[in-house]
């Protein structure tokens, strides 16, 4: 949350356009992390899906990578659209909780993000759901990092904020609930290739 780290529940945060909002649930897949080279070009890719619940799992195993000097990565907040479809997944029971139902084109939740925020004073709920792959973002992180070949952490962080603006100024009021609303979900993906960025923190 534009760098404090998130705590659930507590009405502290403010959207660009000048809500107060409270987090409650935070989950998301994120897949084809691809890390870039420092002459642009691919140099890797994890293809997932890491399943994150901000409440919960957050951390994975990404076995080895290459060392040496990367100028960023790029990666999908979503699934790509060959897993992007109904039983594309395993069956676990946070797979089945993310499922995009069948009658709204099938396969799962990119991001389940809910919370409160205030409207004349007063608290009420929103739920940014988003799926279908016409609304997958593509995020891009421009942060160069070098990877020393020993073990460490590579640190992605989600700066919630950054759904909320740039290039869309989102509005809770209209848009607290975007689930199927093509025009909020579209508002969401754009806001998304922003929201990412990537750190390495040798142990
Ligand atoms: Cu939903």
């Amino acid at each position: 949350m534009d760098g404090v780290p998130l705590a659930f529940d507590t009405m502290c945060y403010a959207t660009a356009a000048g809500h107060t909002y409270s987090v409650s649930r935070l989950e998301y897949y994120l897949s084809e992390i691809v890390l870039i080279g420092v002459d642009g070009t691919p140099d890797g890719t994890i293809h997932g899906p890491c399943y994150v619940n901000a409440g919960g799992t957050t951390s994975f195993d990404l076995g080895a990578l290459s060392g040496g000097a990367y100028s960023g990565a790029t990666l999908l907040l979503g699934l790509p659209p060959g897993m992007n479809v109904t039983g594309g997944l395993p069956n676990t029971l946070e797979n089945v909780n993310m499922a995009w139902p069948d009658p709204m084109g099938g396969g799962y939740h990119f991001i389940k993000f809910e919370g409160h925020f205030l409207e004349d004073a007063s608290p009420n709920g929103f739920a940014i759901h988003v799926g279908n792959n016409s609304y997958l973002a593509h995020a891009e992180l421009g942060q160069a990092f070098t990877l020393d070949g020993a073990s460490g952490t590579l640190a992605l962080r989600f700066n919630l904020n950054e759904l909320f603006r740039t290039p869309h100024t989102y509005d809770l009021s209209s848009g607290n609930y975007s689930m199927g609303n093509m025009v909020l979900m579209g508002q969401l993906r754009d806001n998304a290739v922003d929201a990412f960025t990537i750190e390495y923190r040798p142990l």
